[in-house]
C-alpha cells in the first residue's frame, strides 16, 4: 500500500482556557488556570490534533501564549497551509529556517503526527516505535505547606503512583524532605527546582545526598549545562535535566560532560517528535534513562504524552498523571486515569482521543480558521 502526501488544506485556531482544580505552584510562580493554544489540522477529512504548552509569562522557558499565538497564526500555519506533506521530516523541513520557538513549532508538528497517524490508520505510538497499552506514571506536587504536603504524598502512594516529585525552592528544601522521608523511607522520591538554585548553594544541594533521591531536576539556571556539570561532579544524586534541553544539540553537550544523568523529555519543549526521538536515541546511546514530563496539558496533550512514553528508553515514570487531578472536565471525551500507577495508552488511530466540541466551545477564549 502507497500513501499519498497529506496535503494540509485547514487549520483552526483556539486559544483554550481551563480553571485548575488546584492551585499549582513552583519556584518561578503559581499556576491557577491552564491557558494554551489548540491547534486543529485538516487534510483529506481527517483532523490532527495537538496543544501548545508555553505559559502565558516566560516563567519556565522564554515563550509566552500570546506570542505563539501570533507567530503560528502568522508564520508557521501559512507555511504549511495548502502543502503536501508525506512525512513529519517534511513540514519539519519547511519550518526548519526558524530558530527557536520550539513550543510553538512543536503545536504544528505534533497535530501533523496526529493527521499522519490517523492517515495511515495507526495508533501514533506504533509510528513512533513504541509499544505496550499502559505506562508506569509518577506525580508531580506543587509547592504548599509541609503538613499538607505530606497528606498529598500519601494519597498519591495509596493511590499507587510510581514515583514522587516533590517542587523545592529556596527555603523550601531541607525541612520538606527531612519530613517526606521520615514518613516515606521507600517511596521512589525526586525533587524539581525549576532553575531556583546557583552553584553557590552547593554546600545546600549536597545535603540532598542524603534523602536517597532518585534525582534532582533542574536544580541551575534553565540555559545552563556548564554548571549543571560541575555540580555533578560534587553530588552523588543524579541530576534530570529539564528546561537546559531544547535541541539534540544540548542533550549532545550535556551528555558528553556529564551534566545531567537522566533526561526529562517533554515533546513541547524540545519543538515536536522529530527532536524528541533523537535524543531519546541520543540517551539511549549513552545509558542514560528518560521520562516523560508534562506541563499541566489538557487531554490533548496528555495523550501525546502517553504515546511518547512508551518508547523503550522511557524507562523512569513519568508525569503524566490523571487528568482529574488537574481539571473538573477535560476537552476529551475519554478519561485518562491512572490506575495503580499504569496509564493505559489510548486506543485507536492517531493519538487515539477525540474533541468533547460542546465543552471546548463552553471554554474556547478566541477561535480561528485558516485556510491555504
Ligand atoms: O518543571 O516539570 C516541570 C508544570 C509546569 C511547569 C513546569 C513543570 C511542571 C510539572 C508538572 O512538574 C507536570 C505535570 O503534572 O504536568
Ligand atoms: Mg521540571
Amino acid at each position: 500500500m502507497t500513501q499519498a502526501p497529506l496535503r494540509i488544506e485547514a487549520a483552526e485556531l483556539r486559544l483554550v482556557r481551563l480553571p485548575l482544580l488546584t492551585p499549582f505552584t513552583i519556584a518561578t510562580g503559581t499556576m491557577t488556570e491552564k491557558l494554551f493554544p489548540l491547534l486543529t489540522l485538516r487534510a483529506d477529512g481527517i483532523e490532527g490534533c495537538a496543544e501548545g504548552v508555553m505559559d502565558p509569562l516566560p516563567d519556565y522557558l522564554e515563550e509566552t501564549t500570546a506570542g505563539a499565538m501570533a507567530f503560528l497564526r502568522d508564520a508557521l500555519l501559512p507555511q504549511v497551509l495548502g502543502k503536501a506533506f508525506a512525512n513529519p521530516a517534511e513540514l519539519n523541513a519547511r519550518l526548519a529556517p526558524w530558530r527557536g520557538n520550539q513550543m510553538a513549532r512543536a503545536t504544528v508538528e505534533m497535530a501533523f503526527w496526529d493527521l499522519w497517524a490517523k492517515s495511515l490508520n495507526l495508533p501514533l505510538q506504533s509510528l513512533l516505535g513504541g509499544f505496550g497499552d499502559a505506562i508506569d506514571v509518577g506525580v508531580s506536587l506543587g509547592i504548599g505547606p509541609i503538613p499538607g504536603t505530606l497528606d498529598r504524598v500519601a494519597a498519591h502512594v495509596a493511590q499507587g503512583y510510581k514515583r514522587i516529585k516533590l517542587k523545592i525552592m529556596p527555603g523550601h528544601d531541607l525541612a520538606l524532605l527531612q519530613a517526606v522521608r521520615a514518613a516515606f523511607p521507600d517511596v521512589h522520591l525526586t525533587v524539581d527546582a525549576n532553575s531556583a538554585y546557583t552553584l553557590a548553594d552547593t554546600a545546600l544541594l549536597q545535603r540532598l545526598d542524603g534523602f536517597a533521591l532518585d534525582y534532582i531536576e533542574q536544580p541551575l539556571a534553565w540555559d545552563d549545562i556548564h554548571d549543571h556539570a560541575t555540580l555533578q561532579a560534587r553530588m552523588a544524586t543524579p541530576i534530570c535535566l529539564d528546561e537546559s534541553i531544547r535541541t539534540v544539540e544540548h542533550a549532545r553537550k550535556a551528555l558528553q560532560t556529564d551534566a545531567g544523568r537522566v533526561i526529562n523529555i517533554k515533546v513541547g519543549r524540545v519543538g515536536g517528535y522529530h527532536t524528541a526521538l533523537r535524543i531519546h536515541d541520543l540517551c539511549a546511546a549513552f545509558s542514560v534513562p528518560v521520562w516523560c514530563g508534562g506541563m499541566l496539558e489538557s487531554g490533548i496533550g496528555r495523550a501525546h504524552n502517553i504515546h511518547l512514553s512508551t518508547l523503550p528508553n522511557f524507562t523512569r515514570p513519568g508525569d503524566t498523571s490523571s487528568s482529574s487531578r488537574y481539571f473538573a472536565r477535560d476537552i476529551i471525551e475519554q478519561r485518562l486515569e491512572a490506575t495503580t500507577g499504569r496509564m493505559p495508552v489510548p486506543q485507536g488511530p492517531g493519538i487515539g482521543v477525540t474533541l468533547d466540541r460542546d465543552f471546548l466551545k463552553s471554554v474556547t477564549v478566541s477561535a480561528e480558521s485558516l485556510s491555504a
